[in-house]
């Protein structure tokens, strides 16, 4: 008499699906570790090669991370029926297996750069589940032969089903407890509760003119929801403000270490500074402008007093994410600084509450750590952060790049308003121009904005004859240089190219 193989594999992956619900739970209870499969999954994601991780950005694009958990669950999933199926012939494979991914969780949590003494726990209380549920699931399993086996197709194979469908309802209740108990929730409410103090030096007030008025274009401000988010971290980091400090150490004369409340304390700006991705292809959507508030960077660097030789600043996240950029550039009079506001809200989460790190005019991955809470004062010469060995550059200026937002596929005969941003931080956009098939490159009309700092607006009339037409823009900074039609890659260090887009007018 033996289990059925079926209900083996039922077994197994209802077993994996408790472990992991149970190990989530114990995870949000014990505050100080990630759950089982976060720790993993965080672990797999470094240790995969650049060009795997660059195609699966490629594919899935801000989706990766969804596609990654939806292909971790249906790995496991496969993996927890086979270990089942094992488990029917010999129960020491199915015993071994569940060691070696216990083993493997309380290795990938235990050397995560934010590990806590508790680390191990959640993975060793999922081991023991899993094993536990899958003894008591066996046990009750339908068998392929002899007397009992009559009986048990009949009311087993209902039992079975029943108690499996339980468990795993089971699970689902412990993964939502641990997501409401666990830290991410306390800091939901701890960010509900922050007071966000009035900017000693507001930002200039907005002209007249800086948003135009055409169905389809991007917003000037980007709402919070709808910001782009990059980052590495798989869930994100929960920071406390109430435990939260900011240590701006390294090569300085006089290292200072603040509190969330003694940041919040100090004279803040508040900038509307567009933020974009090295990664944004041309014409896509990596790019977003916010009203930001915080502390200027060069109010905190002549605090700390950089040595000459720092001549990198780098941020180090709670996650242990690094980004460095040019100490110099960061002190040169630009609105730098250490954000606490985005858009009078205190920082969302996923956009790295409570504190981050904002400079206009370089790109995020060498400039805007998020859940920030170092500031290290080095040399590019002594460290390379986090995406620099990866295959992207020091930092270099935002290239210049322009956007069609409307039309995209398809148009009306007639007047159409084609419109779009355009962005060169720092450097500001001094003139957009629009071409029309392989006409003359016509000039669009602007937006007008307070600083080179953001984006601006454009947007061309045109009229527009049946057929199929190609639209292509291009953007002049502020130095007057025209943006390059030569196409680069995204890394290492930006696309360039204009952007084009093929329309159907009838
Ligand atoms: N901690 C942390 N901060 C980070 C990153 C990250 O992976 N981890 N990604 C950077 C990159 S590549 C960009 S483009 C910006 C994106 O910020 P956003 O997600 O708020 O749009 O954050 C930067 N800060
Ligand atoms: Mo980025």
């Amino acid at each position: 008499m033996r289990v059925r193989t079926w209900a083996g594999a039922l077994a197994g992956v209802v077993s994996a699906a408790v472990a992991l619900g149970v190990g989530e739970l114990v995870a949000a209870l014990t505050g100080a570790a990630d759950a089982p499969l976060v720790a993993v999954g965080d672990q797999v994601v470094k240790a995969t090669p650049e060009p795997v991780k660059q195609w699966a950005i490629s594919v899935f694009g801000t989706g990766d991370k969804l596609a990654l958990q939806i292909g971790t669950a249906v790995i496991l999933a496969v993996v927890a029926a086979g270990v089942g199926m094992a488990a029917t012939r010999r129960l020491v494979y199915a015993i071994a297996a569940v060691v070696v991914f216990t083993g493997l969780g309380v290795a990938a949590a235990v050397t995560r750069p934010a590990a806590g003494p508790l680390a191990a726990v959640p993975s060793l209380v999922a081991g023991v589940v899993a094993l536990a549920v899958g003894w008591f699931l066996l046990r009750r399993a339908p068998v392929t032969e002899g007397e009992e086996a009559q009986d048990m197709r009949v009311y087993g194979r209902r039992r079975f089903l029943v108690t499996s469908i339980a468990a795993v309802g089971g699970a689902g209740v412990a993964v939502a407890v641990g997501r409401n108990v666990g830290l991410g929730s306390a800091v939901n409410e701890a960010r509900d509760k922050v007071v966000l103090p009035a900017p000693a030096s507001p930002a200039p007030p907005r002209p007249a003119n800086v948003s135009l008025d055409v169905e389809g274009l991007s917003s000037y401000i980007t709402p919070n929801d709808d910001f782009y988010r990059i980052d590495t971290a798989l869930v994100t980091p929960n920071v406390l403000p109430g435990d939260y400090t900011l240590r701006i150490h390294g090569r300085c004369a006089n290292p200072i270490e603040l509190t969330f409340e003694e940041l919040l304390a100090r004279p803040m700006i508040e900038r509307d500074i567009t933020l974009s991705c090295v990664s944004n292809e041309v014409g896509g959507g990596l790019v977003g402008n916010a009203r930001w508030l915080g502390v200027p960077l060069a109010d905190l660097l002549a605090e700390v007093r950089p040595d000459a030789s720092a001549d990198q600043l780098v941020g180090r996240s709670a996650d242990g994410f690094t980004a460095g950029a040019p100490t110099q550039l960061c002190a040169d009079g630009r609105d730098a600084m250490i954000a606490v506001g985005m858009n009078g809200e205190p920082l969302p989460v996923e956009h790295g509450f409570p504190v981050r790190m904002i400079v206009p005019g370089l790109y995020g991955y060498v400039s805007a750590t998020k859940w920030l809470t170092e500031l290290e004062l080095t040399s590019f010469a002594d460290f390379d952060a986090y995406w620099i060995p990866r295959g992207w550059s020091t930092p270099t200026p935002i290239k210049t790049e322009s956007r069609i937002d409307t039309p995209r596929r398809k148009a009306a005969a007639g007047k159409v308003a084609v419109a779009g941003v355009a962005w060169a931080q720092h450097r500001g956009v001094n003139a957009v121009e629009v071409r029309v098939d392989d006409g003359a490159w016509q000039p669009a009309r602007l937006s007008d904005v307070v600083s080179g700092d953001t984006w601006r607006q454009w947007v061309y009339e045109w009229d527009a004859a049946p057929g199929e037409h190609s639209l292509t823009v291009r953007a002049t900074d502020g130095a007057g240089v025209v943006q390059t039609e030569q196409r680069t890659p995204v890394a290492p260090d930006g696309a360039s190219g204009w952007h084009t887009v093929k329309v159907t007018v009838d």
